[in-house]
């Protein structure tokens, strides 16, 4: 099997991880200083989010050189010393890029802005006329419009992101040739590949035609996903870049759906290895998106999950993530972070590592972090998270209700400062954190589960070793049972030798499940102490079960 779909991927949110100099943000000596921690948790590589120089509207997704280190994590020596340190340990790293738009404060972008036949002006998306009079009706991701006006040309530049992220036009060859020598640059020094932010929105459609949809997921799939020319490009980078290196891709896929999905990573179509979709991800989003929130249901999850695995088994592999650094954290999201923390943030590992494709774990997860409820909205710093507060108030919502949203779904739950111990901001800094830590530390955090072994931690770790030492976890085949149950999530995973079974029960309830396991089936993991009979699950109760 390719090291890639054996391996087990951890994120690193590099301003939250652990900061080495006391100056509040997070470093990569401090990622350094972490290593063996990372390492003892068994996973194979690690994803760093954007490092590169930024001025940090959007956290490092806003790039103004794509050559060098962001000032505050440290500079090219430390980056070299830990490339060094994680190869040292049999680990692997890859990097985030974003090759969809730069920082406005890019070289590139200055020079485009100068005039209209400057040589850097067809590196992004202009339209020229009245301030007022929008090219189209495209909102951005992050509220508002996507474009925003430049007096000097008076023209208006394209941002589906904020109006710090101008998008590159991939039309131009130019630009093409410049990220894949960005891409050489950064495995010329010994990276293993690349996460790619938003890849499936690098081609856009022609005449960038207004959007007759008022439903956030559907413009995206519709107007700004898949345009007709990414397959062109990816394939194109394949051949100059990729093709060279024994690398590892996977595709960050707003818009990617069941149907174009094989289109993206078909084994025969030498694009990427694997994509991030969102099919679970936007699960609880109503038609105004994150911040128009409906019921999280386990059955349209399971189906999700069922699909992308019977889509992507024969010729394609998937990627395994169920939270990132955009997301609420996973145990207050599809677990229980009150009575059953401990049990379901297990039993959140116990999906994670036994579905068919890659697994990803972010950084925090491993000890069941939670969500964070700041009191003010002065305490947040995601632009997201603020731009969405703004607009909310301008439309008159309710402040009150709308924190309660923010509580629930702002990206900084997934950002606060990890839990190292219960000192000081949970020792991740002796200064004042960019982002305040999460009240619960002097609960949760890695120092007092080393000390426990029933601890989340050490289940993660277990739960690692399981899988590798039956790889049939890997690329098995798999199967869903009782698909309509609101409550369990029950599935086999078999190959010609081996057969699991992996039973989770998602609630409160106690339940019992009505399969008939052969006499000889064995308990393997369990995130409960005592067992009990096989067929009986407690709350958030998971087990895995092998014949
Ligand atoms: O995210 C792209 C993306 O789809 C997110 O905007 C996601 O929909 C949203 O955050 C959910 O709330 C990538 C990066 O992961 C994100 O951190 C960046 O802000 C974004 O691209 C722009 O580069
Ligand atoms: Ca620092």
């Amino acid at each position: 099997m390719t090291w890639w779909k054996e391996a087990i991927v951890y994120q690193i949110y590099p301003r939250s991880f652990k900061d080495s100099n006391g100056d509040g943000i997070g470093d990569l000596p401090g990622i350094f200083s972490k290593l063996d921690y990372i390492q003892s948790i068994g996973v194979d590589v690690i994803w760093l989010c954007p490092i590169y120089q930024s001025p940090n509207h959007d956290n490092g997704y806003d790039i103004s050189d794509y050559r060098q280190i962001m000032i505050d994590f440290g500079d090219m020596s430390d980056f070299d010393q830990l490339l060094e340190g994680i190869h040292e340990r049999g680990m692997k790293l890859i990097m985030d890029i974003v090759p969809n738009h730069t920082s406005d404060e890019h070289r590139w972008f200055k020079a485009s802005c100068e005039s209209e036949d400057n040589p850097f002006r067809d590196y992004y998306i202009w339209r020229k006329g009245e301030m007022d009079k929008l090219p189209n009706n495209w909102p951005s991701f992050f509220s508002g419009d996507a474009w925003d006006y430049d007096e000097k040309t008076q023209s208006h530049y394209l941002h589906l992101f904020s109006k710090k992220q101008p998008d590159l036009n991939w039309e131009n060859p130019k630009v093409r040739q410049e990220m894949y020598e960005i891409m050489h640059f950064w495995f010329k020094k010994g990276i293993d590949g690349f996460r790619m932010d938003v890849v499936s929105l690098i081609s856009k459609l022609p005449g960038l035609p207004d959007s007759e949809s008022n439903v956030f997921t559907e413009i995206i799939s519709q107007y700004y996903a898949n345009g007709p020319k990414v397959h062109k490009y990816l394939k194109e980078m394949h051949k100059e870049v990729f093709q060279h290196y024994d690398c590892m891709t996977v595709g960050e896929g707003p818009g990617i759906t069941l149907d174009n999905a094989l289109n993206y990573v078909g084994e025969d179509r030498n694009e990427l290895n694997m994509v991030f979709h969102f099919g679970h991800m936007y699960i609880d989003n109503g038609p105004g998106g994150k911040y128009d929130p409906i019921p999280f249901d386990l059955v349209d999850m399971k189906k999700v999950f069922n699909a992308w695995d019977e889509k992507l088994a024969a010729k394609g592999w998937g990627s395994i993530f169920l939270g990132n650094h955009d997301f609420p954290r996973v145990v207050s999201r599809f677990g229980n972070d009150g009575l059953y923390w401990q049990e379901s943030a297990k039993l959140i590992a116990t999906l994670l590592l036994c579905m068919r494709g890659t697994p990803y774990i972010f950084q925090g997860d491993e000890i069941g972090m939670t969500n964070v409820a700041y009191q003010s909205i002065d305490e947040y710093r995601d632009i997201e998270t603020l731009n969405s507060w703004k607009d909310a108030m301008l439309k008159g919502a309710d402040s009150e209700n709308f924190m309660k949203l923010v509580h629930q779904q702002s990206r900084d739950n997934a950002r606060t400062p990890f839990q190292w111990n219960n000192s000081r901001n949970g020792g991740f800094s002796e200064k004042h954190p960019w982002l305040k830590s999460n009240d619960n530390f002097e609960t949760i955090n890695v120092e007092k589960q080393e000390n426990d072994e029933h601890s989340i931690l050490n289940y993660y770790r277990k739960m690692i070793e399981y899988r590798k030492q039956n790889p049939d976890l890997v690329d098995g085949n798999y199967q869903c049972y009782e698909v309509e149950h609101p409550e369990l999530f029950l599935f086999k995973r078999w190959s010609d030798k081996n057969e699991y079974w992996v039973l989770l029960n998602f609630s409160e309830n106690h339940h019992n499940v009505a399969m008939q396991f052969p006499q000889s089936i064995s308990l393997e993991v369990n995130n409960y102490g005592e067992p009990n009979g096989i067929n009986r699950l407690r709350p958030w109760e998971a087990k895995v079960l092998k014949v």
